[in-house]
């Protein structure tokens, strides 16, 4: 099923409920002292973090979202009752941009919860008007219009290595070789159609669809699910092994990459990949040539069918990935 990763909703926190006018009622009096309680507060808007990528399939099954109005006051002095506070659960690393006023909030964290609109205040019943020289006010107020807006809610999942590539790079059979992601994989371009996450140690790798030429204008799958690796900490860019000019596939991606923000700029590491379908000898003349030609180095020659090969990737990502959080 398709990974649902925006949606627009309004929202509202609840209205203030209205105070009272209200008279004691006194034997033998026409009208007592004021006694109409106040309204209650309108519920607050909350959002909350949870650990599901999936959570926005509930959430978009509806555009209107608001929580309670409050109650308002009655006879006796008595409040009007609070509206209960609503919370929309969102995945992890959702991030809720005002449409009308462009803030922006992120949820970064498991469990964060965030107030996204305030509750309107309750109005004030005739008994707080009272005073020395009022003994009888007339006057109640209305409840407070709660905060509301229009929100857009974008799903950047929350990763600490995204895995890129041409469609059939191998992405995928690295993400299942070396996590407990069982993900598909298929000898077809465009397998993978949505993000696939797996834990390594305690890193989060992404799979992300292949790109192809024109990615950015819309062909192939398009790119709007490099948003899911804007906020990894490294790149891992899978090249193929099998091809036939593996510096053109690189400049390809790097070209697509680099029309989207944030993600040209973080450290990148070259992956070739299916080493088992060219010579030992084939496949370091393709290191060299890409090393001398890219000016940068291939941290791991791998392929899903060596297990030696794996491990060591494996071990030689994680040095990668410690080194980067100390540097950060
Ligand atoms: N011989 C060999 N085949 C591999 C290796 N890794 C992946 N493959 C095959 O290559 C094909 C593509 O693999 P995927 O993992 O689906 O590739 P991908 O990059 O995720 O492709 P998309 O999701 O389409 O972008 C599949 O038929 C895999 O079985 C490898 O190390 N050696
Ligand atoms: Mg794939």
């Amino acid at each position: 099923m398709a990974l649902i990763d925006e949606h627009t909703i309004y929202a509202s926190a609840g209205r203030g409920g209205d105070g009272v006018v209200r008279w004691l009622r006194e034997k033998f009096k026409p009208k007592g002292g004021p006694n109409g309680g106040d309204g209650g507060n309108g519920g607050h808007f909350y959002i909350e973090a949870i650990r599901d990528i999936t959570a926005l399939r509930r959430v978009i099954r509806k555009d209107t979202y608001q929580a309670e109005n409050g109650f308002p006051g009655s006879k006796n002095s008595m409040h009007g009752a609070n509206g209960e506070d609503f919370t929309l659960q969102l995945p992890l690393g959702s991030v809720v941009t005002n449409l009308e006023t462009g803030d922006v909030v992120e949820l970064t964290r498991d469990g964060e919860e965030i107030r996204l609109l305030q509750g309107g205040a309750g109005g004030f019943g005739n008994e707080h008007f009272k005073s020395s020289i009022n003994q009888t006010p007339m006057e109640a107020t209305q409840g407070k219009e709660g905060e509301h807006g229009k929100f857009h809610i974008e799903l950047k999942l929350i990763a600490d290595v995204g895995l890129v590539g041409l469609p059939n790079a191998g992405k995928t059979s690295l993400l299942n070789a070396l996590t407990n992601s069982d993900a598909r994989v298929a000898d077809y371009p465009f397998t993978t159609l949505d993000p696939n996450l797996g834990v390594y140690h305690k890193y989060i790798l992404a799979d992300i669809p292949g790109l192809i030429e024109g990615a950015s204008e819309g062909k192939g799958l398009g790119h709007k699910f490099l948003r899911h690796i804007t906020r990894t900490s490294v790149i891992l860019h899978c090249i193929s092994l099998e091809r036939d000019n593996p510096i053109q596939d690189y400049e390809v991606i790097r070209k697509e990459l680099s029309t989207y923000p944030d993600i040209i700029e973080k450290k990148e590491y070259i992956i070739l990949t299916k080493s088992d379908t060219v010579t030992k000898k084939g496949a370091e003349d393709i290191q060299t040539m890409i090393e001398t030609n890219l000016n940068k180095k291939v941290l791991s020659v791998v392929s899903v069918l060596d297990d030696d090969a794996i491990k060591n990737f494996g071990d030689t990502l994680i040095k990668v990935l410690r080194e980067e959080k100390t540097e950060l």
